[in-house]
């Protein structure tokens, strides 16, 4: 049995996760999730009915459910590469930019997507505040420092690289001159290029409404 069971799909946030997995090199099932047909197996995993959806089978009888993107990244960061987690004294920086991209970046970028722009007395009590202070934010950061960590990559830049990566691609992201360095190297890495790769040869097994 392999050690992880990833429930997935190639054309959704669980790309992060999977580029994650091809980052540490672990062994791994993934079942493909189409969202008419979703497997018993996750349910019972994930009542959210959510991918990413990770599943750590331990030697004996247990397991470890872990959801939420920026947690698999971590989490498998701590649990197969320990250089891929934070040092001592880059842990501020790592936690700061992990949960700022789940948090007010995702937000944000979401928010554009669907429509929803905060008025300037929104912004007050919104978490992300507006799509222009989190991009400013991010690009302040980037213009200084190569990745999330100063000079060196680390799990931290799987998701929040991943984020500015599809924020620039689709556009939900206004493009900036360092945000866009910075995507280009996190798009350089082995692992993401072969998740690229990987992902395309599950495209078929998509269905329509996926
Ligand atoms: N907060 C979750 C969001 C996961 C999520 O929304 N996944 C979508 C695909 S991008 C999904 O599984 N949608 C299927 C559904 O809701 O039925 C994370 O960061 O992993």
């Amino acid at each position: 049995m392999a050690k992880y069971t990833f429930f997935t799909n190639p054309l959704s946030r669980a790309w992060i996760a999977w580029w994650a997995l091809h980052e540490v090199d672990a062994d791994y099932r993934p079942v493909i999730v189409n969202w008419s047909n979703k497997p018993d197996e996750l349910a019972r995993a994930n009542p959210m009915g959510k991918v990413p959806t990770l599943v750590h089978h331990h030697e004996g009888d247990h397991i470890h459910v872990v959801t939420e993107t920026a947690a698999i990244c971590h989490y498998l960061a701590e649990a197969e590469a320990s250089e891929l987690a934070p040092r001592d004294e880059e842990r501020a920086d790592y936690f700061r930019w992990l949960f700022f991209a789940a948090g007010p970046v995702e937000q944000a970028t979401t928010a554009k997507t669907m429509g929803f722009m905060p008025t300037p007395e929104q912004e007050v009590m919104t978490g992300f505040g507006s799509l222009e202070r989190t991009v400013d934010t991010l690009e302040s950061w980037f213009s200084q420092n190569a990745y999330v960590c100063g000079d060196r990559f680390t799990m931290a830049d799987v998701y929040v690289g991943a984020q500015v990566d599809w924020g620039l691609r689709s556009g939900t992201m206004p493009k900036r001159d360092a945000l866009a360095r910075y995507a280009d190297a996190v798009r350089s890495r082995d692992a993401y290029r072969h998740t690229e790769a990987v992902c395309a040869e599950f495209l078929p097994e998509q269905s329509d409404d996926a």
